[in-house]
């Protein structure tokens, strides 16, 4: 079985979750193909040399474009910020290399149909970075939800809660700045909810949204500083052009109900990614923070033990567990990324579009769209004035 050999643009905070993905793979799921982590792009000659070292990779380039002509590259990740995903993309599908875009797929749903249909037209394996559904419990709560084990459902309710720039002084990093990540709290960690959704419950139908920037200038950063940057009062200041929080009710094509909040400005909540089902059978509930556990809730359980039960899913049952450790041990957030570069490879070999790809990506990104229509024009808007 061939390796795949890989060239990845991009080595900060998901360059590095993408790498830790890439070494374990082999020692934990050695039958599917090898990730070859043969080049890591950046911009800056000293961070990519330093990330290349610590990393693993067998070389560095400064220009993504010279990924892109290597022959010995066979598939592009690509972890750079947003603005950047889709002039990657289209260049790596003319070349024919498969591809793996972090999410938001693209900073506009236009752009993110321009990028699947080069990838389709290229064809070429596509895959996008919703790496939340690759966690046991995830792929459970799919399990319970597809086997109607909670019979027909009526609500979905799902948070995404952070508290990283609550601080007024926190700098005005690229994530905060409209033309490069798209949309702020929304597109980074909505798009997440939204995913989570889609996979859970189905296609949305109309959305209505609300949001707010609630820091509307911030001091400028001295660097490309990520989520654990320290501001100076005293700097220079710039706008804040994206949403600090958006929320939206939502109705989906099943007839069900939802609610989805993404936010930066909950103190306390780290990255509180949760949601709950509830069904005419049951409901169940996940909160990324406790990754191994699902509760669940059976309506036909017997009177006098009703009540939600909390799974933990750590065992070979349980998706993906059987390559990991016995029972009992859990597992984090990174192996989240394995699961999904597991689902890369396996694709690959079986000759077939990964999932989720960039189809998913699109889907996504057309209810961030109408979730934005929605709160311009303050109204419902259906997703099929977008598709
Ligand atoms: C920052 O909000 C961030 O790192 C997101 O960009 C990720 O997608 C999310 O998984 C965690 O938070």
């Amino acid at each position: 079985m061939d390796n795949v050999r890989i060239g990845m643009v991009g080595y900060k905070f998901m360059g590095k979750a993408h790498s830790n993905a890439y070494r374990a793979l082999p020692m934990f799921f050695p039958q599917v193909k090898r990730p070859e982590m043969k080049a890591i792009c950046g911009r800056d000659p000293q961070g990519v040399e330093q990330a290349r070292a610590q990393f693993g990779w067998e070389s560095a380039e400064t220009d993504w474009r010279n990924l892109i002509e290597r022959d010995d590259i066979d598939l592009i990740d690509i972890n750079a910020p947003s603005d950047a995903h889709k002039e990657i993309a289209l260049a790596a599908a003319a070349a024919g290399k498969h591809i793996f875009c972090e999410k938001p797929l693209a900073l506009s749903y236009a752009d993110s149909v321009e990028m699947l249909q080069a990838a389709e037209k290229a064809g070429v394996k596509h895959m996008v970075g919703f790496n939340y559904r690759f966690a046991p419990a995830v792929h459970l709560a799919k399990k319970l939800v597809s086997e109607g084990r909670i019979g027909t459902i009526n609500h979905f309710r799902g948070l995404f809660l952070q508290d990283w720039i609550v601080d007024p002084s926190f700098p005005l990093v690229w994530r905060l700045q409209k033309e490069i990540a798209g949309s702020g709290a929304h597109g980074d960690i909505g798009a997440h909810v939204i995913d989570m959704a889609r996979f859970l419950v189905g296609e949305f139908d109309e959305v209505i949204g609300m949001s707010e920037t609630f820091v509307k200038d911030r001091p400028l950063p001295s660097s490309m500083t990520g989520l654990s940057a320290k501001g100076d009062m005293n700097a220079p200041r710039g706008p804040v052009t994206v949403d600090d929080a958006t929320l939206f009710l939502a109705r989906f094509k099943s007839g069900a109900l939802g609610s989805i909040e993404a936010t930066r400005f909950a103190p306390g909540h780290r990255c509180t990614n949760s949601f709950e089902i509830n069904g005419s059978k049951g409901s169940i509930k996940f909160d990324f923070e406790r990754v191994n556990e699902l509760e669940v809730y059976f309506t036909d359980d017997a009177d006098d033990v009703q009540g939600f039960r909390r799974v933990l899913t750590t065992d070979p049952s349980h998706a993906y567990m059987d390559a990991w450790w016995p029972p009992g041990h859990t597992i984090g957030y990174e192996h989240t990324f394995t699961h999904e570069v597991h689902e890369l490879m396996l694709a690959i070999a079986e000759d077939r579009q990964p999932v989720p790809n960039f189809a998913d990506g699109v889907q996504c990104q057309a209810v961030l769209e109408a979730v934005e229509m929605s709160i311009q024009e303050r109204r419902w808007v259906s997703l099929s004035e977008l598709r």
